[in-house]
C-alpha cells in the first residue's frame, strides 16, 4: 500500500468547507515524508512545515467546537487581530503551509500526467522546477531560492522517489502513479478550497521571504 493512499483526504462536502481535525490529521503524516528522501537540505523544509501545523493545531485545541473548520479559524483571528491580520496565527502558518501543499499537488499531478526529461528520464528535476515555479518561487528572495537550488540537486532520482511514496516496497512505476492519481483526487480540490478561501476572505499576502 502506498504512503499515500494510507492517508488519502476526505471528499469535501458540498459548501468546499475543510474540517479542521481531518485536514490537520491528514497533514501530519507529511513532515515524516521528509525523513527517507535523505538530504540535510529537506530538514529545513520539514521543520518549516511542522511549524506551521503545530500553530494551526494549537489554536484548534484551544477550542475544537468553535474551530470546526478551516474558515472559522480564518475568521476568527480577522475579528481577534483586526489591523494585524492576515499576517499572524494559524491564518499565517495556513497561507504558508497551503503553498508547500500546492507545490507537492503539482509535483505529484506532473508526474502522474508522465511529464519527464527525455535526456535524463530517472531525474524529476523538471517536475520539481515545475512546481516551484508555480507554487513558491515568487514569495521567495534569492537566498531562499538558492536553498531551492540546494534541494534540486539533492533531489532523489525518480525510482527512489517513486519508492518512498510507496512506503520502500518495489511496486512497478504504472502502480504506484495509479496511487498517486488515486491520492490527488480528493487532494487536489481540498488545496483548491484553502486557495478559494484565502481569496474570497482577502487573506492572501504576496510579500517575499
Ligand atoms: C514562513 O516560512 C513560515 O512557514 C511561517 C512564518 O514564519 C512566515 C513568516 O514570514 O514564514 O522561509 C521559509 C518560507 N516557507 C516562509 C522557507 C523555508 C525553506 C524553503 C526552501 C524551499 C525549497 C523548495 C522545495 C524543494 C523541494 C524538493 C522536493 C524533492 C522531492 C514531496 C516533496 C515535498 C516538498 C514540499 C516542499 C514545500 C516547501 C514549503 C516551503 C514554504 C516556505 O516557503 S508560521 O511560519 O506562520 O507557522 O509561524
Amino acid at each position: 500500500m502506498s504512503v499515500l493512499l494510507d492517508n488519502q483526504f476526505r471528499e469535501l462536502p458540498p459548501d468546499k468547507s475543510v474540517d479542521t481535525k481531518i485536514f490537520l490529521d491528514n497533514v501530519s503524516h507529511i513532515p515524516a515524508f521528509f525523513d527517507c528522501l535523505g538530504s540535510k537540505v529537506f530538514s529545513i523544509i520539514k521543520s518549516d512545515i511542522n511549524g506551521n501545523i503545530t500553530k494551526i493545531r494549537a489554536v484548534y485545541l484551544k477550542d475544537p467546537a468553535k474551530y470546526v473548520t478551516l474558515q472559522d479559524i480564518l475568521e476568527a483571528e480577522r475579528e481577534a487581530h483586526q489591523a494585524e491580520w492576515p499576517k499572524v496565527g494559524a491564518t499565517l502558518a495556513l497561507m504558508w503551509l497551503k503553498r508547500g501543499l500546492h507545490f507537492i499537488q503539482i509535483l505529484l499531478q506532473s508526474l502522474a500526467d508522465g511529464e519527464r526529461d527525455e535526456n535524463n528520464p530517472n531525474l524529476i528535476r523538471v517536475n520539481i522546477t515545475k512546481a516551484y515555479e508555480q507554487a513558491l518561487k515568487r514569495y521567495h528572495g534569492w537566498i531562499v531560492q538558492k536553498i531551492f537550488n540546494a534541494a534540486l540537486l539533492a533531489a532523489p532520482y525518480r525510482s527512489n522517489f517513486l519508492k518512498a511514496l510507496s512506503k520502500g516496497e518495489e511496486v512497478k512505476e504504472e502502480e504506484c502513479l495509479a496511487n498517486v492519481r488515486q491520492f490527488l483526487v480528493n487532494y487536489t480540490p481540498t488545496v483548491d478550497a484553502i486557495y478559494q478561501m484565502y481569496t474570497n476572505l482577502n487573506a492572501e499576502l504576496d510579500y517575499t521571504v
